[in-house]
């Protein structure tokens, strides 16, 4: 459908996924993606001029659907001649039509079966659907079951993300029926991601338990790394007396200040599989990696029926 070698996509990560990135990634053959949360609609554009030059490969656009510019980006995808487009926090149903028009292929991305099976009836091409172990802002539900639900409910293809960094989840999201992953935080190490070299730092540092979740108890949670900024806005959340808005306030433009500044005020957005992130490494070392490792666990259950612990077979 997309014209791509490998399924992997890699995450529109806000203010992180730029051209560097997205053509690094396609150049491997996975999908890469450039976010639409830039300084403005003409820098997105930039960078999708720019990633258009730096690979012959496919590429998409993600946007965040409750930026103040997600129209803007919307129109300005068809007039670059885009082929793929994944939205998120929202529905894209307004932009559907001038897409499918302009032959770009639709992947929103949803949190639950009942967003989904929305989006397909409003002409989706596809899903990415997103686990609670991701990073950033999240849903409810947590990728192991809400994979196959929503490949049950669905015809369309299924791109599972959350929690998905190696072959090994990989391989468990192809069994729970799914047609593609997408990976983020694993991207966050590679070589041609342009984020502050302290937010590569923290996340090769992290460990399994050093992500949280903040948000949740006004219906917006976000998952970053846990930093003295993002247990501060936790305390908080747990404190009556402190206003939601007080919140938002301090968390406006963090995520900014994190890639850009290494700042101590930045949100370090990051899923719960930063802790298996150790190494620097290409992109295409990245995407060969969680594609060949998938592979290689998948023959191997295969030739060994290692499930029925019989070999005599
Ligand atoms: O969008 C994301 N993850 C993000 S966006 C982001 S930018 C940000 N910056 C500062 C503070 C907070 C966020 C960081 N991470 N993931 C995709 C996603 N989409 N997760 C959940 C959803 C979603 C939620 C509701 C999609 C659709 C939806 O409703 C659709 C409807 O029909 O209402």
């Amino acid at each position: 459908m997309l014209g791509i070698k490998y399924p992997v996509f890699q995450g529109g990560m806000a203010w992180i996924a730029d051209a560097s990135l997205a053509a690094a990634v396609s150049d491997a053959g996975g999908l890469g993606l450039i976010t639409s949360v830039n300084t403005g609609t003409e820098a997105v554009r930039e960078q999708v001029r720019k990633c258009r030059e730096m690979t012959d490969r496919p590429f998409g656009v993600n946007i965040m659907l409750q930026a103040p510019n997600a129209a803007e980006v919307a129109a300005m995808i068809v007039e670059e001649g885009v082929k793929v487009v994944t939205t998120g926090a929202g529905s894209p149903v307004q932009y559907m039509q001038m897409w499918k028009e302009a032959g770009i292929k639709v992947i929103p991305v949803v949190p639950s079966v009942a967003i989904a099976l929305k989006m397909q009836a409003a002409g989706a091409d596809a899903v990415v659907a997103e686990g609670a172990e991701s990073g950033g802002h999240i849903g409810e539900l947590h990728t192991m079951p809400l994979i196959p639900q929503v490949a049950d409910a669905l015809d369309i293809p299924v791109i599972a993300a959350g929690g998905i960094c190696d072959g090994r989840g990989a391989a468990a999201a192809f069994m729970l029926g799914a047609d593609a992953v997408q990976v983020g935080t694993r991207f966050l190490s590679a070589k041609e991601c342009n984020i502050h070299p302290d937010y590569k730092d923290k996340i090769i540092k992290a460990t399994d338990i050093s992500t949280i979740v903040t948000g949740k108890s006004f219906g917006h949670p976000v998952r970053s790394l846990k930093t003295p900024f993002s247990k501060t806005l936790a305390r908080m959340e747990a404190d009556p007396s402190v206003d939601h808005d007080q919140m938002l306030a301090l968390g406006s433009g963090a995520l900014r200040r994190a890639v850009q500044e290494g700042s101590i005020d930045g949100s370090y957005m990051a899923g719960e599989c930063a802790g298996m992130v150790k190494t620097i490494e290409s992109a295409r070392t990245i995407v060969e990696d969680i594609i060949l490792g998938a592979e290689k666990i998948i023959v191997h259950v295969y030739n060994t029926r290692l499930l029925t612990n019989d070999n005599t077979k």
